[in-house]
Protein backbone atom coordinates (compact mmCIF):
# COMPACT_ATOMS: atom_id res chain seq x y z
CA UNK A 1 0.00 0.00 0.00
CA UNK A 2 1.73 3.56 -1.21
CA UNK A 3 0.65 6.26 1.58
CA UNK A 4 0.89 9.67 0.54
CA UNK A 5 1.97 12.04 3.13
CA UNK A 6 1.83 15.57 1.72
CA UNK A 7 2.60 18.45 4.36
CA UNK A 8 -0.82 20.02 4.52
CA UNK A 9 -1.24 23.90 5.34
CA UNK A 10 -3.96 24.42 8.42
CA UNK A 11 -7.26 24.79 6.93
CA UNK A 12 -7.23 28.39 8.27
CA UNK A 13 -4.90 29.55 6.30
CA UNK A 14 -6.90 28.39 2.99
CA UNK A 15 -9.49 31.41 2.78
CA UNK A 16 -9.70 34.16 4.93
CA UNK A 17 -12.50 36.26 4.29
CA UNK A 18 -10.93 39.85 5.43
CA UNK A 19 -7.72 39.10 2.87
CA UNK A 20 -10.17 39.03 0.26
CA UNK A 21 -12.29 42.31 1.50
CA UNK A 22 -8.73 44.19 2.06
CA UNK A 23 -7.65 43.28 -1.47
CA UNK A 24 -11.02 43.92 -3.23
CA UNK A 25 -10.92 47.76 -1.90
CA UNK A 26 -7.22 48.08 -2.86
CA UNK A 27 -8.17 46.84 -6.48
CA UNK A 28 -11.58 49.64 -6.18
CA UNK A 29 -9.29 52.21 -5.43
CA UNK A 30 -6.46 51.81 -7.90
CA UNK A 31 -9.42 51.59 -10.58
CA UNK A 32 -10.47 55.36 -9.59
CA UNK A 33 -6.58 55.95 -9.87
CA UNK A 34 -6.36 54.88 -12.99
CA UNK A 35 -9.58 56.27 -14.28
CA UNK A 36 -9.29 59.62 -12.74
CA UNK A 37 -5.54 59.23 -14.35
CA UNK A 38 -7.49 58.74 -17.78
CA UNK A 39 -5.93 55.39 -18.48
CA UNK A 40 -9.41 53.46 -18.58
CA UNK A 41 -9.86 53.22 -22.22
CA UNK A 42 -6.72 52.04 -22.33
CA UNK A 43 -6.97 48.95 -20.22
CA UNK A 44 -10.59 48.32 -21.91
CA UNK A 45 -8.81 48.20 -25.09
CA UNK A 46 -6.22 45.20 -23.68
CA UNK A 47 -9.14 43.50 -22.41
CA UNK A 48 -10.78 43.49 -26.18
CA UNK A 49 -7.38 42.26 -27.65
CA UNK A 50 -7.02 39.29 -25.18
CA UNK A 51 -10.36 38.26 -25.98
CA UNK A 52 -9.80 38.01 -29.53
CA UNK A 53 -6.86 36.02 -29.04
CA UNK A 54 -9.11 33.04 -27.91
CA UNK A 55 -10.35 31.48 -31.32
CA UNK A 56 -14.32 31.46 -31.70
CA UNK A 57 -16.65 29.09 -31.10
CA UNK A 58 -20.48 27.89 -32.94
CA UNK A 59 -23.04 27.69 -30.06
CA UNK A 60 -26.70 28.34 -29.33
CA UNK A 61 -28.03 30.01 -26.50
CA UNK A 62 -29.77 28.70 -24.44
CA UNK A 63 -32.13 31.19 -22.72
CA UNK A 64 -34.44 29.04 -20.62
CA UNK A 65 -30.97 28.13 -18.78
CA UNK A 66 -29.83 31.68 -18.47
CA UNK A 67 -29.85 34.55 -16.41
CA UNK A 68 -30.27 38.20 -17.60
CA UNK A 69 -28.39 39.27 -14.60
CA UNK A 70 -25.88 41.39 -15.59
CA UNK A 71 -22.84 39.67 -16.82
CA UNK A 72 -19.04 40.18 -15.01
CA UNK A 73 -16.07 41.33 -17.99
CA UNK A 74 -14.18 39.53 -19.46
CA UNK A 75 -11.59 41.34 -17.36
CA UNK A 76 -13.19 39.81 -14.24
CA UNK A 77 -13.71 36.35 -14.92
CA UNK A 78 -10.36 35.94 -16.69
CA UNK A 79 -8.26 37.71 -13.96
CA UNK A 80 -9.95 36.95 -10.17
CA UNK A 81 -9.74 33.03 -10.45
CA UNK A 82 -9.39 30.24 -7.79
CA UNK A 83 -6.83 27.25 -9.55
CA UNK A 84 -4.64 25.95 -6.95
CA UNK A 85 -2.48 24.73 -9.65
CA UNK A 86 -1.32 28.06 -10.79
CA UNK A 87 -1.20 29.68 -7.69
CA UNK A 88 -3.25 30.36 -4.27
CA UNK A 89 -3.81 34.15 -5.03
CA UNK A 90 -6.86 35.51 -7.17
CA UNK A 91 -4.13 37.39 -9.73
CA UNK A 92 -2.10 34.20 -9.88
CA UNK A 93 -3.67 31.88 -12.49
CA UNK A 94 -3.87 34.65 -15.46
CA UNK A 95 -0.57 35.17 -14.96
CA UNK A 96 0.75 31.47 -14.36
CA UNK A 97 -1.14 29.52 -16.54
CA UNK A 98 -0.16 31.66 -19.46
CA UNK A 99 1.58 29.57 -21.21
CA UNK A 100 -0.19 26.36 -20.32
CA UNK A 101 -1.15 23.87 -23.36
CA UNK A 102 -4.57 22.18 -23.17
CA UNK A 103 -4.18 20.86 -26.48
CA UNK A 104 -4.22 17.91 -27.71
CA UNK A 105 -6.11 16.79 -24.34
CA UNK A 106 -7.91 13.34 -24.26
CA UNK A 107 -10.79 13.10 -21.32
CA UNK A 108 -10.93 8.99 -20.39
CA UNK A 109 -14.69 8.29 -19.31
CA UNK A 110 -14.31 4.45 -17.59
CA UNK A 111 -15.54 2.83 -14.26
CA UNK A 112 -18.98 1.00 -14.20
CA UNK A 113 -19.52 1.14 -17.28
CA UNK A 114 -20.42 -0.64 -20.54
CA UNK A 115 -18.53 1.99 -23.23
CA UNK A 116 -15.14 3.20 -21.31
CA UNK A 117 -13.21 5.68 -23.86
CA UNK A 118 -10.76 8.20 -24.76
CA UNK A 119 -12.62 11.07 -25.66
CA UNK A 120 -10.38 14.05 -27.69
CA UNK A 121 -12.05 17.51 -26.77
CA UNK A 122 -11.92 19.12 -30.07
CA UNK A 123 -13.96 15.77 -31.69
CA UNK A 124 -16.08 16.40 -28.76
CA UNK A 125 -16.82 20.13 -29.45
CA UNK A 126 -17.07 19.65 -33.19
CA UNK A 127 -19.37 16.96 -32.15
CA UNK A 128 -21.73 18.94 -30.21
CA UNK A 129 -24.22 21.23 -30.18
CA UNK A 130 -22.18 23.96 -28.01
CA UNK A 131 -25.32 26.02 -25.82
CA UNK A 132 -24.44 29.23 -24.10
CA UNK A 133 -25.54 29.20 -20.30
CA UNK A 134 -25.31 32.36 -18.36
CA UNK A 135 -24.82 31.09 -15.01
CA UNK A 136 -24.08 32.50 -11.61
CA UNK A 137 -21.00 31.16 -9.99
CA UNK A 138 -21.10 31.68 -5.98
CA UNK A 139 -17.87 30.83 -4.63
CA UNK A 140 -17.80 29.74 -1.13
CA UNK A 141 -15.63 32.47 0.20
CA UNK A 142 -18.85 34.83 -0.28
CA UNK A 143 -18.06 36.20 -4.04
CA UNK A 144 -20.17 35.73 -6.83
CA UNK A 145 -19.65 36.23 -10.85
CA UNK A 146 -22.14 36.15 -13.57
CA UNK A 147 -20.62 34.15 -16.75
CA UNK A 148 -21.47 33.25 -20.18
CA UNK A 149 -20.18 29.80 -20.40
CA UNK A 150 -20.03 27.72 -23.89
CA UNK A 151 -20.45 24.28 -22.64
CA UNK A 152 -21.51 20.62 -23.66
CA UNK A 153 -24.44 18.97 -20.79
CA UNK A 154 -22.80 16.38 -19.33
CA UNK A 155 -26.09 14.07 -19.79
CA UNK A 156 -24.79 13.50 -23.31
CA UNK A 157 -21.44 12.75 -22.52
CA UNK A 158 -22.67 10.38 -19.83
CA UNK A 159 -24.32 8.38 -22.20
CA UNK A 160 -21.71 7.79 -24.70
CA UNK A 161 -20.27 5.70 -21.91
CA UNK A 162 -23.61 3.62 -21.27
CA UNK A 163 -23.27 3.55 -17.23
CA UNK A 164 -24.20 0.60 -14.89
CA UNK A 165 -26.93 0.81 -12.80
CA UNK A 166 -24.53 -0.01 -10.16
CA UNK A 167 -23.10 3.43 -11.14
CA UNK A 168 -24.35 6.03 -8.42
CA UNK A 169 -21.98 8.55 -8.17
CA UNK A 170 -19.08 10.05 -10.97
CA UNK A 171 -15.65 11.25 -9.88
CA UNK A 172 -13.82 13.69 -11.32
CA UNK A 173 -9.89 14.12 -11.79
CA UNK A 174 -7.94 17.22 -12.86
CA UNK A 175 -4.66 16.84 -14.66
CA UNK A 176 -1.91 16.15 -12.67
CA UNK A 177 1.08 17.20 -14.70
CA UNK A 178 3.63 19.27 -11.82
CA UNK A 179 5.72 20.05 -15.14
CA UNK A 180 3.10 21.71 -16.52
CA UNK A 181 0.81 22.69 -13.71
CA UNK A 182 4.03 24.60 -10.95
CA UNK A 183 1.22 24.93 -8.41
CA UNK A 184 1.32 20.85 -8.04
CA UNK A 185 4.90 21.47 -7.07
CA UNK A 186 3.65 22.17 -3.33
CA UNK A 187 2.12 19.72 -1.09
CA UNK A 188 -0.73 22.65 -0.18
CA UNK A 189 -3.36 20.01 -1.90
CA UNK A 190 -3.14 15.94 -2.33
CA UNK A 191 -2.94 16.18 -5.55
CA UNK A 192 -4.68 15.87 -8.51
CA UNK A 193 -7.97 17.85 -7.46
CA UNK A 194 -10.56 15.65 -7.37
CA UNK A 195 -14.26 16.09 -7.38
CA UNK A 196 -18.08 14.09 -7.13
CA UNK A 197 -21.25 13.96 -7.56
CA UNK A 198 -24.11 11.65 -7.60
CA UNK A 199 -25.70 10.38 -10.44
CA UNK A 200 -28.55 12.67 -10.61
CA UNK A 201 -26.66 15.43 -10.02
CA UNK A 202 -24.49 14.97 -13.12
CA UNK A 203 -27.20 13.93 -15.25
CA UNK A 204 -29.05 16.98 -14.54
CA UNK A 205 -29.59 18.97 -17.60
CA UNK A 206 -28.35 22.46 -15.55
CA UNK A 207 -24.55 20.58 -15.49
CA UNK A 208 -22.45 20.94 -18.13
CA UNK A 209 -18.72 20.59 -19.21
CA UNK A 210 -17.68 24.12 -19.98
CA UNK A 211 -15.38 24.25 -23.08
CA UNK A 212 -15.69 28.30 -23.84
CA UNK A 213 -16.61 31.37 -22.53
CA UNK A 214 -18.20 34.18 -24.20
CA UNK A 215 -18.02 32.98 -27.18
CA UNK A 216 -14.30 32.28 -26.84
CA UNK A 217 -12.49 29.06 -26.56
CA UNK A 218 -11.67 28.66 -22.69
CA UNK A 219 -8.69 30.48 -21.30
CA UNK A 220 -6.67 28.59 -19.52
CA UNK A 221 -7.04 30.40 -15.70
CA UNK A 222 -10.78 28.89 -16.21
CA UNK A 223 -9.60 25.35 -16.50
CA UNK A 224 -8.95 24.98 -20.22
CA UNK A 225 -9.70 22.73 -22.04
CA UNK A 226 -13.33 21.52 -20.49
CA UNK A 227 -14.14 22.08 -16.71
CA UNK A 228 -17.11 21.08 -14.80
CA UNK A 229 -20.11 23.63 -14.26
CA UNK A 230 -23.18 22.99 -11.52
CA UNK A 231 -24.27 25.89 -11.13
CA UNK A 232 -26.56 25.34 -8.06
CA UNK A 233 -23.60 24.10 -5.66
CA UNK A 234 -20.00 26.61 -4.51
CA UNK A 235 -17.58 27.47 -6.71
CA UNK A 236 -15.31 24.53 -5.97
CA UNK A 237 -17.45 21.63 -7.28
CA UNK A 238 -16.89 23.19 -10.75
CA UNK A 239 -13.34 20.99 -11.50
CA UNK A 240 -11.12 22.66 -13.65
CA UNK A 241 -8.82 21.35 -16.74
CA UNK A 242 -10.61 17.69 -16.30
CA UNK A 243 -8.79 14.49 -17.63
CA UNK A 244 -11.00 11.57 -16.34
CA UNK A 245 -14.79 10.86 -15.78
CA UNK A 246 -14.88 7.63 -13.53
CA UNK A 247 -18.37 5.70 -12.79
CA UNK A 248 -18.27 4.36 -9.34
CA UNK A 249 -20.24 2.53 -6.70
CA UNK A 250 -19.33 4.85 -3.38
CA UNK A 251 -19.53 8.71 -2.82
CA UNK A 252 -16.11 9.93 -3.58
CA UNK A 253 -14.05 11.69 -1.73
CA UNK A 254 -13.57 15.77 -3.09
CA UNK A 255 -10.16 17.31 -2.65
CA UNK A 256 -11.60 20.20 0.02
CA UNK A 257 -13.53 17.85 1.78
CA UNK A 258 -10.35 15.73 2.42
CA UNK A 259 -8.49 18.38 3.64
CA UNK A 260 -11.04 20.25 6.03
CA UNK A 261 -14.00 17.36 6.38
CA UNK A 262 -15.32 20.11 9.00
CA UNK A 263 -15.86 22.94 6.68
CA UNK A 264 -16.27 21.03 3.16
CA UNK A 265 -18.79 18.15 2.56
CA UNK A 266 -19.63 16.20 -0.24
CA UNK A 267 -23.19 18.18 -1.56
CA UNK A 268 -21.74 21.63 -1.15
CA UNK A 269 -24.78 22.88 -2.58
CA UNK A 270 -25.39 26.81 -1.83
CA UNK A 271 -27.38 27.40 0.85
CA UNK A 272 -27.73 30.97 3.13
CA UNK A 273 -29.25 28.91 6.10
CA UNK A 274 -25.73 26.87 6.98
CA UNK A 275 -23.07 28.74 7.37
CA UNK A 276 -19.57 27.93 6.81
CA UNK A 277 -17.99 27.36 10.26
CA UNK A 278 -15.98 30.59 9.83
CA UNK A 279 -18.22 32.95 8.36
CA UNK A 280 -21.68 33.60 7.45
CA UNK A 281 -22.99 32.35 3.91
CA UNK A 282 -26.32 34.45 3.98
CA UNK A 283 -24.67 37.13 1.52
CA UNK A 284 -22.51 37.43 -1.09
CA UNK A 285 -20.20 40.36 -3.34
CA UNK A 286 -20.76 40.38 -6.35
CA UNK A 287 -17.59 40.97 -8.24
CA UNK A 288 -17.50 44.55 -9.42
CA UNK A 289 -20.17 46.06 -6.97
CA UNK A 290 -19.82 47.48 -3.71
CA UNK A 291 -22.65 46.10 -1.71
CA UNK A 292 -23.56 43.13 -0.74
CA UNK A 293 -26.79 40.74 -1.87
CA UNK A 294 -28.56 38.12 -0.21
CA UNK A 295 -27.29 34.58 -1.23
CA UNK A 296 -30.30 32.24 -2.19
CA UNK A 297 -31.16 29.10 -1.38
CA UNK A 298 -29.19 26.92 -4.29
CA UNK A 299 -27.48 30.18 -5.86
CA UNK A 300 -31.15 30.74 -7.28
CA UNK A 301 -31.61 27.62 -9.08
CA UNK A 302 -34.04 25.68 -5.97
CA UNK A 303 -37.44 25.76 -8.58
CA UNK A 304 -35.15 23.57 -10.54
CA UNK A 305 -33.06 21.42 -8.39
CA UNK A 306 -34.42 21.51 -4.90
CA UNK A 307 -36.51 17.93 -5.63
CA UNK A 308 -32.98 15.97 -5.42
CA UNK A 309 -32.43 16.72 -1.98
CA UNK A 310 -36.03 16.61 -0.79
CA UNK A 311 -35.44 13.68 1.57
CA UNK A 312 -31.43 15.13 2.64
CA UNK A 313 -30.77 16.86 5.81
CA UNK A 314 -28.98 19.48 4.25
CA UNK A 315 -27.45 20.55 7.95
CA UNK A 316 -26.05 16.96 8.01
CA UNK A 317 -25.34 17.17 4.01
CA UNK A 318 -23.48 20.40 3.21
N1 LIG B 1 -8.56 21.84 -10.59
C1 LIG B 1 -9.11 22.84 -9.89
N2 LIG B 1 -10.39 23.17 -10.10
C2 LIG B 1 -10.97 24.19 -9.41
C3 LIG B 1 -10.22 24.89 -8.42
C4 LIG B 1 -8.86 24.52 -8.22
O1 LIG B 1 -8.13 25.09 -7.39
N3 LIG B 1 -8.34 23.51 -8.99
N4 LIG B 1 -10.85 25.90 -7.69
C5 LIG B 1 -12.33 25.84 -7.58
C6 LIG B 1 -12.92 27.03 -6.97
S1 LIG B 1 -12.71 27.21 -5.29
C7 LIG B 1 -13.71 27.92 -7.68
S2 LIG B 1 -14.55 29.19 -6.91
C8 LIG B 1 -13.84 27.80 -9.17
C9 LIG B 1 -13.43 29.13 -9.81
O2 LIG B 1 -13.64 29.09 -11.21
P1 LIG B 1 -13.26 30.36 -12.10
O3 LIG B 1 -11.84 30.74 -11.80
O4 LIG B 1 -13.46 29.96 -13.53
O5 LIG B 1 -14.20 31.47 -11.69
O6 LIG B 1 -13.02 26.76 -9.71
C10 LIG B 1 -12.99 25.56 -8.93
N5 LIG B 1 -12.29 24.52 -9.66
MO1 LIG C 1 -14.34 28.76 -4.59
Amino acid sequence: MIIKISPKIKSSEITVEKDYVRRRSFIKYSALTLASAGLKPLLAQSDKNERNGQPALKYQKNKRYSTTEKQNSWADITGYNNFYEFGTDKSDPKRNARNFKARPWKVRMDGLCQKPGDYDVDDLIRESELEERIYRLRCVEAWSMVIPWLGIPLHKLIKKAVPDSKARFVEFTTLHDPGRMPGQRSGILDWPYREGLRMDEAMHPLTIMAVGLYGKVLPNQNGAPIRLIVPWKYGFKSIKSVVRIRFVEKMPLNTWQQLAPQEYGFYANVNPNVDHPRWSQKRERRIGSFFKIETEMFNGYADEVGSMYASLDLRKWY
